[in-house]
């Protein structure tokens, strides 16, 4: 059995339940609840001492680190694939996944907004000033980016959704979380909203788990 070690509003948990979804892998869910900080009780940190989600237990081994996972449910079963066509249009695939998964998501996580909050007295208002930064910052290199490439929609890479997508999704529902105006953003609003009406994004919505409060937070 394959189960997912994540948080519903998590967006590299996120990450993994689209992949597992695309990939058609069945699996269980344990929820880590990040808002109550198990994520950093000695119970989680014994299996990721890092103390984040998402962590995978499957095929017998426990792994972490979302790039790695995508990486392994890719190599383990190649359909659909995840990072198509020749060396150079997988490093610009990669590339666009990077700008999000090392450039803006690292500044806008949990631990990194609490720092700043508590450490160099930001209110409610400087935090999100901060995560809106950070994301407009990389939103506009990604659409530039992409325009650049020329692939055409719906996706971000042409008409399959690939590594990319599930980079973006997740992104933008944090975008959105912080109020970042998406105007400006024309492809990426556009490749998001095709993302979002894929079965396997739309089962992997943070509002479609378990885990996910009646209330919305
Ligand atoms: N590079 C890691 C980052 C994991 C990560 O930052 N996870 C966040 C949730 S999206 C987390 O667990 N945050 C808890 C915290 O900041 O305390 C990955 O991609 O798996």
């Amino acid at each position: 059995m394959t189960t997912l070690h994540g948080y519903w509003r998590s967006g590299t948990s996120y990450r993994l339940r689209i992949a597992l979804n695309l990939k058609g892998i069945a699996y269980d869910q344990v929820p880590v609840n990040l808002k109550d900080g198990e994520q950093r009780q000695a119970a989680y940190k014994k299996l990721n001492p890092q103390g984040l989600v998402p962590l995978l237990d499957i095929d017998g081994v426990q792994l972490i680190q979302s790039p790695a996972l995508l990486e392994y449910l890719d190599e383990t079963h190649p359909e659909p694939p995840l990072l198509p066509g020749s060396p150079v249009e997988r490093a610009r695939i990669r590339a666009y996944a990077a700008v999000i998964g090392c450039d803006i998501h690292p500044l806008q996580n949990l631990r990194v907004l609490q720092y700043i909050r508590a450490e160099h007295g930001q209110d409610a208002d400087g935090v999100t000033a901060w995560a809106q930064r950070w994301i407009r910052d990389g939103f506009t290199a990604l659409e530039a980016m992409v325009t650049a490439d020329g692939r055409g929609g719906p996706y971000l890479w042409g008409s399959k959704p690939t590594l990319a997508d599930i980079y973006l999704v997740p992104q933008m529902y944090n975008a959105r979380r912080f109020g970042v105006d998406l105007a400006a953003f024309p492809r990426l609003v556009a490749a998001d909203e095709a993302a979002r009406a894929h079965p396997a994004f739309e089962a992997a919505k943070p509002e479609n788990q378990p885990d996910a409060p009646e209330d919305g937070h």
